[in-house]
């Protein structure tokens, strides 16, 4: 499929891709492929207003009801699925395959949310008090703001534009600067379902802001946008999340990870392997589950760790639309700056490195294609700490199983964490209160590619936020609770005697 015909099949014309002041580059090659336009602060401000209108004629609509619009945009996202991995894949440089995955993700999230649609379920709660009930509901919160980045151009957006809108919510998405065109084409995606729905759902269900950070800065300031999801580096989290604390909106923080590995000796090293090297090299490490760290276990490190290093020297780099490729180039010049600074700073400590290095230069001078970068530390060391969003793997070998997982832990991070072992004492310590302190902590699969079906998150620097599975979608309400009296007195809780009949 050639550039024209993505656009043609996404609805992307002329005006919307080449008529603005934004110029997008495709990170494949460093051309232009786009130049959008972006919102000024009017514009985002009716954008907002236009956002609380549209949700005060959406939460009236039944659950149900709201559920037919997902299921729609999840069928009209099965037809588009390869124009629009395509798409993923020349505007964020991640390969095919895993453009193809993210609209997965998108479809799957429709799936789930059409279920949910009848299953925004409160409890019932037992009352203290004769002939009373005391209940739960689940209530619309109002316009969602979402900010994405651009690893994940679409998928992020569906997580949690899905739920949003079968809670009765509306959504505003500022998407990253990297990738608009993404949004364009889903936003068309879902004006699409839109029309197919009906008259009951109200315009500007569903809106994007095209724009730099003072864009999202503005949505996030503002106190008709009652929850915030961003997803992005942890210093971003940091930022949106006061701002949003300060005016008592509610964030949901999708935030850096800086995920590893332990192989322990009795693992099946075919698949640890296979885990590793998806987790480390996949999405040219620009993933906030990437594998960033391996812990193996000294009985078992030479017989992996020289596999890996092999397998690093073979893996087939370039363009992602080529399916022969299994790693596509970095976003852009920055990301390859600090892959180098991380790599000189683990040099520097004693860091013994394979890899890391620019190629395809004279074939791409404009893009940065890497080789992936395998680091052995000899200890911890302060660098490995930090996430860089960058294909380098740290590993590191144990001897003591607490040992590992502390050091594991030892980051700011907490997104995601996994073991190889066929232990099944090993396997439970490290998914039990002492063991792993990360949002995820998979045995027996790498520390990416989570499905959709359950809780997405992480603790500490990652920013506390789930989204996604299990119920996530609480986040997009508020809950009520409310106790009814069906007796003729009005006895109060805790026994308190308020006695006026002497008045
Ligand atoms: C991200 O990198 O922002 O678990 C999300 C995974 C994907 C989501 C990654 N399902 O790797």
């Amino acid at each position: 499929m050639d550039m024209k015909q993505i656009y043609r099949q996404l609805g992307l014309d002329d005006n919307t891709v080449n008529q603005g002041g934004m110029t997008v580059i495709s990170p494949t090659d460093g051309a232009v492929i786009g130049a959008v336009k972006t919102h000024n602060s009017a514009e985002i401000e009716s954008i907002i207003n236009n956002s609380q209108v549209a949700f005060k004629q959406w939460r009236d609509v039944p659950a149900p009801r709201r559920g037919e619009l997902i299921r729609l945009l999840g069928n009209i996202l099965r037809e588009k699925k390869e124009a629009l991995g395509s798409l993923v894949s020349l505007e964020s440089g991640k390969i095919y395959q895993e453009g193809l995955g993210e609209v997965q993700e998108m479809i799957d999230i429709c799936d789930f949310a059409v279920g949910l649609s009848r299953q925004l379920y409160g409890l019932t709660i037992a009352s203290e008090r004769p002939s009373h009930k005391m209940r739960e509901y689940w209530q619309p919160m109002g316009p969602i703001g979402i900010i994405s980045a651009f690893n994940f151009p679409v998928a992020v957006w569906a997580w949690n534009t899905a739920l949003a809108i079968v809670c009765g919510n509306s959504v505003i998405w500022k998407p990253s600067e990297k990738t608009p065109l993404t949004a364009l084409a889903c936003q068309n995606i879902f004006a699409q379902a839109l029309v197919e729905f009906g008259s009951d759902a109200p315009a500007n269900l569903s809106q994007v802001i095209i724009g730099d950070r003072a864009a999202g800065e503005q949505m996030v300031l503002n106190k008709k946008v009652p929850v915030i999801s961003a997803t992005g580096s942890t210093a971003m989290g940091r930022i949106v999340g006061t701002q949003v604390a300060q005016r008592f909106g509610r964030s949901l923080l999708e935030l850096g990870g800086n995920n590893a590995i332990i192989v322990a000796p009795s693992a099946d090293l075919s698949i640890a392997f296979q885990g590793i090297f998806f987790g480390a090299v996949g999405t040219c490490g620009q993933r906030c589950t990437t594998t960033r760290r391996i812990f193996v276990h000294a009985d078992v490190y030479d017989e992996l760790v020289p596999k890996l290093k092999h397998a690093y020297g073979q893996v087939k780099i370039g363009d992602p639309l080529d399916e022969n490729v299994l790693m596509g180039p970095l976003i852009d010049a920055d990301a390859f700056d600090k892959m180098q600074l991380a790599l000189t700073t683990a040099r520097q400590n004693g860091g013994d490195i394979v890899g890391g290095e620019r190629i395809l230069t004279e074939q791409y001078p404009e893009a940065y294609y890497v080789k992936p970068a395998l680091v052995e530390m000899q200890g911890s060391v302060d660098n490995i700490r930090e996430e860089t969003f960058a294909p380098i793997l740290y590993v590191f070998k144990y001897t003591d199983l607490d040992d590992a997982i502390n050091r594991q832990n030892d980051v700011p991070q907490g997104l995601s964490s996994a073991i190889f072992t066929r232990d099944v004492l090993e396997a439970e310590i490290f998914t039990s209160e002492s063991g792993s302190d990360c949002g995820i902590a998979n045995v027996n699969i790498g520390t990416s590619g989570a499905e959709i079906g359950g809780a997405f998150g992480g603790e500490k620097e990652t920013g506390g936020g789930r989204e996604s599975g299990s119920d996530a979608w609480k986040v997009y309400m508020r809950r009520m609770t409310s106790t009814l009296n069906y007796s003729k007195e009005l006895p109060l809780a805790q026994g308190i005697k308020f006695d006026f009949s002497s008045l």
